[in-house]
């Protein structure tokens, strides 16, 4: 009657019992998991391999006590349920393990679509209630394999709760802790270095990588760590794109500086950084050595000063004043005889950081003006180390009579610019 069925087996071998059982249960293989366990280390996964040739189409390498593989064991529980009709195509165990701030802390919803962008007024009102906490933050450690995420989890841990080698690949699965530091709950997740796929592991490989990335929705600052010997790689940039899309905070934490000879080297090395990684200009670069202890309380500190950050609600009259003003110095380029104009802008969320601008023509609005506008409100509201995002929306018809405010207004009095001015 079971819906599923877990066929537990030693990794070391099968014996003659073991044999007869995987001839029997053969008739359910539909829905049985073959769980090979106690491969405590990662230097066992080859061995685990062989169980394979059983022909079953679910095979998960795990070691119990270590915590090891049980989240591709639960996707692999989560897929027959799927199959039998038991969940929803949908269903994801993350779902259930969403933080309980993240509905709370967007104020007209969590995606584009959920946004009722004609509701200003109700946008601002739900904004105003989100509740920010600066006592607790979520940090997700990611990067390439081998660059030093477990050391520095553990180190953070104070505990060797991941498995610490230089085998690449060594953690499969989310391990999570809690930490305090200044009175901070810090909640971090070490999760498993995200390659290319591999021909010999890639089920394991996808699921472990697709939950690393999943968890940068659930986190507020993701420390990106890159080794200061090798520097980024293309993997390293397809992470930061992910983190930019989702809106997390990030530290690009450059590792295993202990191996670096002089200052000028770690100088040169974060230069590259910058100049490889433009999309990441505002993310703070933060040298350390997991190993030796050094450069963690500044990481930290760092990590709080970016929570602030993204926590930041921005008055809508001090915004669209503020507009007003730049507006002066940089109006948005004319396309021919197309005028593009900023009606109108206000925050739709925090963490992350989102505005929403109305407009009076959004096809072939200029990037460069929305560009502008993002970092001089970076700097004014003091959000520099932080992604920022905007949202164009064009204006409903029935708010044509609207404000308007463009370069062409600046030749108008400012008396009469009032009264359609940005002080809705
Ligand atoms: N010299 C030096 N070695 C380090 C430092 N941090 C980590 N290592 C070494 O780098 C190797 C990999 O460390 P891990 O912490 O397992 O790396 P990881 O990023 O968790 O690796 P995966 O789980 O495979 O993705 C180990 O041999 C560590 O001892 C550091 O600050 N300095
Ligand atoms: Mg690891």
């Amino acid at each position: 009657d079971a819906s599923a069925i877990l066929f537990m087996l030693d990794f070391k071998g099968v014996n003659a019992q073991d044999d007869e059982l995987l001839e029997g249960f053969r008739k359910y293989a539909d829905k049985l998991v073959l769980v090979v366990n106690k491969v405590d280390d990662p230097s066992h996964d080859n061995a685990a391999w062989n169980f394979h040739s059983y022909g079953y189409k679910r095979v998960c390498a795990i070691s119990a006590s270590h915590a090891r593989g049980l989240g591709d064991l639960e996707d692999a529980v989560c897929g027959i349920l799927k199959e039998k009709g038991l969940a929803a195509d949908s269903f994801d165990r993350r779902d259930e393990e969403c933080s309980p701030s993240d509905g709370e802390r967007m104020a007209g919803g969590d995606k584009e679509g959920e946004l009722d962008l004609d509701d200003l007024d109700g946008i601002q009102r739900r904004l105003a209630s989100v509740k920010t906490d600066d006592r607790h933050i979520v940090i997700s450690i990611m990067g390439k394999p081998n660059t030093g995420k477990s050391t520095l989890s553990n180190l953070f841990l104070g505990e060797d709760k991941s498995i610490v080698s230089d085998i690449a690949g060594t953690t499969r699965d989310i391990v999570r802790g809690d930490f305090e530091y200044k009175g901070v709950l810090f909640s971090v997740c070490d999760t498993a270095g995200i390659r290319r796929k591999s021909k010999v592991n890639e089920d394991i490989e996808y699921y472990s990588v697709n939950r690393a990335i999943r968890n940068i929705g659930e986190s507020d600052v993701v420390l990106l760590v890159i080794d200061c010997q090798e520097g980024i790689t293309d993997q390293d940039k397809k992470i930061a794109s992910l983190i930019i899309e989702r809106g997390a905070g990030v530290v690009l934490v450059l590792n295993k500086v202990d191996l670096l000879e002089k200052q000028s080297q770690f100088n040169a090395v974060s230069d590259r950084l910058r100049f490889l990684f433009p999309q990441l200009s505002f993310a703070p670069v933060v040298g350390i050595s997991a190993l030796k202890h050094k450069g963690v309380t500044k990481l930290l500190d760092t990590i709080i000063g970016i929570k602030r950050q993204l926590d930041t609600k921005v008055p809508t009259s001090s915004l669209n004043s503020a507009l007003e003003q730049w507006n002066r110095s940089f109006s948005p380029p004319r396309n021919g005889n197309v005028w593009y104009k900023v009606l109108y802008a206000t925050q739709v969320s925090i963490s992350p950081v989102r505005f929403l601008f109305i407009v009076n023509r959004k096809k072939g609005f200029p990037e460069s003006y929305v560009s502008y506008v993002k970092n001089k409100m970076r700097k004014h509201f003091k959000m520099d180390s932080i992604p920022v995002s905007v949202v164009l929306r064009e204006r409903e018809r029935k708010d044509r009579s609207q404000t308007i405010f463009s370069s062409s207004e600046e030749s108008r009095p400012k008396s009469e610019r009032k009264k359609n001015g940005f002080s809705r």
